[in-house]
């Protein structure tokens, strides 16, 4: 099991988290049919989550790491606008498209805060998987991937804290320890423990063992599509159901909002662990998936 396999197991559990998670926005769509093993019909289109995350997945492999300025000129140029992006990543993107520094972009975003969307977040767990092991590289490429589009720090917390998340589940594969709850949660914490999304990280912590109701519920489910308001939920998802892929995916489903970026976060860190078949991602779910991009493959 190379890192490049880690990360194209995530690459894989992300953008099908992401499909399905999408498809629950089709009318009549209804989750009891997926527990009782009868998914939406085929195919499932991805969405911008995959777009950035295969250009992600391919800095990685070509290169080994995050250049800012080749991934935001991937970002631009791969850019799809019926992908479903964010209004402020619309904007942004087609500034840098049209040859604006993405340094300055994501500086003037929502009157000069930056975005705090959790754009930087559903596209970097398999940072963390091609990491697995080292949580600091893991951090720092994090964070590098989410500036070129996010400044608000929040999002940054949140990305750093997905990937994070995803290098400590392919620690636990690569070791075969076992991986408690808790334990990931605090690893997360040791990293990030600041802002909004580091209190709602604890929180999601003294939250395990709860229904996915009252998490969901406590903790948001990305309705308000931010890192602070997504990201929690979706730590507390992975921890939770680490080995069992199809069920993390439900749990997202279930607590609705944002269901195709949460499915994405949660399903880019739990096949990181649990990889393709058996517990993993089901290959019927691989094959319902949209092909990836040629650029997001290999
Ligand atoms: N102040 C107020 N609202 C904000 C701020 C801010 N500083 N930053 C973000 N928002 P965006 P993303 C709100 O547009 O992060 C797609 O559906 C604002 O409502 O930067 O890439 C994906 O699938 C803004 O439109 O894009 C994800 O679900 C929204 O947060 C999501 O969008 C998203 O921030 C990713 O969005
Ligand atoms: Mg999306």
């Amino acid at each position: 099991m190379t890192h490049l396999q880690l990360c194209r197991d995530s690459l894989d559990g992300l953008s099908v988290g992401d499909a399905l998670g999408a498809q629950f926005f089709v009318p009549g769509t209804s989750v009891s049919e997926l527990v009782a093993g009868r998914p939406p019909a085929s195919p499932w289109p991805w969405t911008d989550d995959t777009e950035m995350a295969c250009s992600v997945f391919a800095e990685l492999r070509d290169f080994g790491k995050i250049d800012q300025d080749r991934l935001a000129s991937a970002f631009a140029h791969r850019y799809e606008p019926y992908r479903g992006y964010g209004a402020g990543s619309v904007v942004l993107l087609r500034q840098v498209r049209d040859g604006a520094a993405w340094q300055q972009a994501a500086a003037a975003a929502f009157d000069g805060k930056g975005s705090m969307g959790n754009g930087a977040a559903m596209r970097v767990a398999p940072i963390g998987a091609f990491h697995a092991g080292d949580t600091r590289t893991a951090a720092l490429e994090a964070m590098r991937s989410a500036e070129v589009t996010h400044a608000h720090p929040e999002a940054v917390l949140g990305a750093i804290a997905v990937a994070v998340a995803a290098a400590e589940v392919g620690r636990a594969r690569l070791s075969g320890a076992g991986l408690e709850p808790a334990q990931l949660l605090d690893a997360v914490l040791d990293v990030v423990a600041t802002g909004q999304t580091g209190a709602g990280i604890a929180r999601a912590r003294s939250l395990l063992g709860a229904s996915v109701a009252e998490a969901s519920y406590e903790l948001g489910n990305g309705a308000r599509p931010l890192a602070q308001t997504t990201v929690p939920f979706t730590l507390w998802a992975a921890a939770t159901y680490l080995h069992d892929y199809p069920r993390a995916i439900i749990a997202c489903i279930e607590a609705g909002g944002d269901v195709d970026t949460t499915a994405a976060i949660v399903g880019g860190i739990v096949a990181t662990f649990t990889g393709i078949g058996d517990h993993g991602v089901p290959r019927a779910w691989l094959t319902a998936r949209e092909p990836l991009p040629a650029f997001g493959t290999g």
